[in-house]
């Protein structure tokens, strides 16, 4: 039996970001409940208990059920063996965590609420909105470029590979699908940064499609 559930379809980003910590932990003894947000799965009241909002995703682990993808990631990154995914210096620790706040706060309604959606699951935000693609465009060129100001020389956003690169990777990678990739990634330094992240094998073991 597995000691680690996680609940949440390979689809969500937030799901990939810690489906990519666990892969660079090299830990496989989980089971993953594909709860499918664009069906509306996580809505279920079954899912309400262990998330109030419906969102994924959800782990649980050891007798305590976990929400919220900043507690569970620092959480798995504590408890499981392997290299730590959060900077022990204090400085890149707040490279990490800033990208991170302006991903929670601005990038992710940006680039997959405005950008993605807009192309990939119309649907999903009720039809296709072009001042929300517009805005999402100019929002996420900003949270990108202040992710690349942040990463500066470093191979990764908090100098070695984080957490934010965990959070960032998998909103580019549903923007590099659609025809606004170009725009959205025309700023300083992502080119080679997307380049790097596209490479790692967490991020090519945890594409969406599977579960
Ligand atoms: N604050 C949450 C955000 C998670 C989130 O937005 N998850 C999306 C999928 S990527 C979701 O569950 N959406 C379901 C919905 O809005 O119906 C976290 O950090 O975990």
């Amino acid at each position: 039996m597995s000691t680690l559930t996680l609940w949440g379809f390979s689809g969500s980003t937030y799901v990939r970001t810690v489906k990519m910590l666990l892969a660079e932990k090299n830990f496989t003894d989980f089971e993953q409940v594909p709860l499918n947000v664009l069906q509306g799965e996580p809505r279920q009241p079954e899912h309400l208990e262990r998330h109030p909002f419906g969102k994924v995703p959800v782990i649980a682990h050891d007798g305590m059920t976990i929400l919220e993808t900043a507690a569970i990631t620092r959480y798995l990154n504590d408890v499981l063996p392997g290299k730590s995914l959060v900077p022990a210096a204090p400085k890149d620790r707040a490279r990490m965590d800033m990208v991170i706040g302006l991903i929670d706060s601005y990038g992710y309604g940006a680039l997959l609420g405005g950008v993605a959606a807009y192309h990939l699951f119309p649907d999903f935000v009720g039809g296709q909105n072009e001042a929300a693609r517009r805005d999402g465009i100019e929002q996420g060129r900003k949270v990108l470029s202040y992710a690349m100001k942040t990463k500066g020389a470093s191979p990764f956003i908090a100098g070695d590979l984080s957490l934010a690169d965990f959070y960032l990777a998998p909103i580019a990678a549903y923007v590099s699908l659609t025809p606004d990739a170009g725009t959205v990634f025309d700023v300083p330094g992502f080119g080679d940064y997307w380049e790097a992240v596209q490479a790692l094998p967490s991020f090519q073991a945890t594409q969406p499609g599977g579960a």
